[in-house]
């Protein structure tokens, strides 16, 4: 039943998994947080893995939030006891191996805002609209999002969004930094097809550590961190994938990892 909530299809090792709730604009309650949690059980340490994409059902939302139906008579604990629930799932998510990335179809708002900001990287469909509008409820961002929306756009523009509740489109989004690219609904799908095509063909091992050693690296000191690249680089040498990668461009053929 819950897995239905979260669809997941699997396309060569890249997972596009779609929360489904349309008709309250795939707002996350505990069900769809739970089904995401046993998708993530089956992710985790899955062979063969090489990305997930995440979007929403439907060509309206990506996620228009937490539900605010369920959260409206939450007293502190239980309201504590969700946002424990929805930021440890989200965080398992942002810390998968490999690259997870939002296509962000439509309105990505508070919550939704928040699973987007735990992606590697966001792309939206240019009727997407963004914003952390808990203000107007009377409350704060409680998954994640006041710590890292400004890590990702800083905190001035964090503070603006958090505190005025202002939605904002996708090309602002764009100029902020929130996304990677802006583009028709149809490109989206033309998006995703690409970038499944490109990263099941990597080297899953390299792409694997180029995404950690971003993540390991942000959160340390400049020399520290380039020596963890000097670390990783030198480990790619003792795989397959970068004999089969350099023979494949001196030999002018393509690499088969
Ligand atoms: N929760 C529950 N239901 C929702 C939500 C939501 N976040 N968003 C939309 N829906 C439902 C509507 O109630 C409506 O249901 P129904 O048809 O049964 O009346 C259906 O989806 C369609 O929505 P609308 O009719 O409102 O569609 P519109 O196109 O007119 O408007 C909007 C779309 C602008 C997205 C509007 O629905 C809206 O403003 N939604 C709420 C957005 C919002 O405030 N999100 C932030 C929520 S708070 C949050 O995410 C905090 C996260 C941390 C929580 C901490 C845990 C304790």
């Amino acid at each position: 039943m819950s897995e239905q909530l979260v669809e997941m299809v699997d396309n060569d090792g890249v997972v596009r998994l779609t929360i489904n709730r349309p008709k309250a604009l795939n707002a996350l309650n505990r069900e769809v947080i739970e089904a995401l949690a046993e998708i993530l059980d089956r992710l985790e340490g899955r062979e063969g893995l090489r990305a997930v994409l995440i979007t929403g059902a439907g060509e309206k939302s990506f996620v228009a939030g937490a539900d605010i139906t369920a959260m409206r008579e939450m007293n502190p604990l239980e309201a504590r006891d969700f946002a424990g629930q929805a930021l440890k799932t989200i965080k398992r998510l942002e810390t998968l191996p490999v690259p997870v990335v939002a296509l962000v179809n439509g309105f990505c708002l508070g919550g939704g805002c928040e699973l987007a900001l735990a992606c590697d990287w966001a792309v939206a469909s240019d009727n997407a609209v963004f914003g952390q509008p808990e203000v107007l409820l009377g409350v704060i961002p409680g998954f994640g999002g006041s710590q890292r929306l400004p890590r990702r756009v800083g905190p001035a523009m964090a503070l603006d969004l958090c505190t005025t509740g202002r939605k904002i489109d996708a090309q602002e989004a764009l100029r902020i930094g929130l996304v990677n690219q802006v583009m028709s609904q149809a490109e989206l799908e033309d998006y995703a097809a690409t970038l499944t095509k490109q990263l099941s063909g990597n080297g899953p091992g390299a792409v694997r550590s180029a995404k950690q050693v971003i993540h390991d690296g942000m959160d340390q000191d400049l020399d520290s961190a380039l020596a963890l690249e000097t670390s990783l680089f030198a480990l790619c040498f003792a795989s397959d994938e970068q004999r089969e990668g350099m023979s494949a461009f001196v030999e002018k053929r393509k690499p088969n990892f």
